[in-house]
């Protein structure tokens, strides 16, 4: 079975929903980066070892880095997954674990990378936003593609209502990514581009890709 570490830094509900999709996988440990991130006691709760490495009490990004590096390799996952993870990760550590690194950005990359997605997306004015799982390369938010899920944008919406609807297909497509990595099935293409082994299209990526929830 291969195996995993969780890397979060607040709430953790990504994390939760990864719990309890019941994956054939082994969740090594669930490190945070922030001491009071509210998701750790959700993983004591499950019985996963828990970690801190507070970025703020490292002297720059490579050490924070260097140190997390230690705690990861001290359990020796098979794949990296960000759920909410806040840190840049440097390029010494992303080539430490070439694509070995996932991550869930709430939008539909490669539009608005970075922070503050949803305030970006009603800026716009796109009317379908979304979520993206992607593996983590040293170019911010622009690593290969593994899944993504589209939601409308609403006529009166805040950032906090799309963000609520964004965040429920999270939940869906970050476990799935999960079991088509666990069962084995990512390979790559050309241009690292992901193709899903033996896709079947709507017990796969029927519900999580191609709904629409209203809420
Ligand atoms: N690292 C690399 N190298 N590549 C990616 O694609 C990464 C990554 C680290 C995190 C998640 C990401 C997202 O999904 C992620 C992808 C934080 C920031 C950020 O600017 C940007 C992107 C992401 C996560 N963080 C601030 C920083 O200075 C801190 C913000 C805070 O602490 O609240 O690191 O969007
Ligand atoms: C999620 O919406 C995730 O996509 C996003 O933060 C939220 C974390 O929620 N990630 C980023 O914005 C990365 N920059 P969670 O802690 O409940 O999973």
């Amino acid at each position: 079975m291969k195996s995993i570490v969780i890397l979060i830094s607040g709430r953790g509900s990504n994390m939760e929903a990864i719990l309890d999709a019941g994956l054939r996988l082994n969740i090594k440990a669930v490190i945070s980066n922030r001491p009071d991130a509210t998701g750790l006691a959700m993983a004591s709760r499950r019985g996963i070892a828990t970690r801190v490495f507070d970025h703020s009490a490292y002297a720059s990004r490579e050490a924070f880095d260097a140190a997390l590096a230690v705690g990861i390799d001290s359990v020796a996952p098979d794949y990296i997954v960000l759920a909410g993870f806040m840190r840049v990760l440097t390029e010494g550590f992303v080539a430490r674990y070439p694509m070995r690194i996932l991550n869930i950005h709430p939008s539909l990359l490669p539009a608005f990378g970075g922070m503050h997605t949803h305030r970006h997306a009603l800026a716009t004015g796109v009317k379908i936003h979304g979520a993206t799982v992607h593996f983590v390369t040293s170019h911010l938010d622009h690593g290969p593609i593994i899944i993504q899920a589209a939601v409308p944008v609403l006529p009166h919406d805040d950032e906090a209502a799309l963000a609520h609807r964004v965040l429920v297909v999270e939940h869906q497509i970050y476990p799935q990514a999960l079991r088509w990595l666990a069962e084995g099935r990512i390979t790559f293409k050309e241009n690292n581009v992901v193709e899903i082994r033996d896709l079947n299209v709507s017990s796969d990526i029927g519900d999580q890709q191609l709904r629409m929830p209203m809420e």
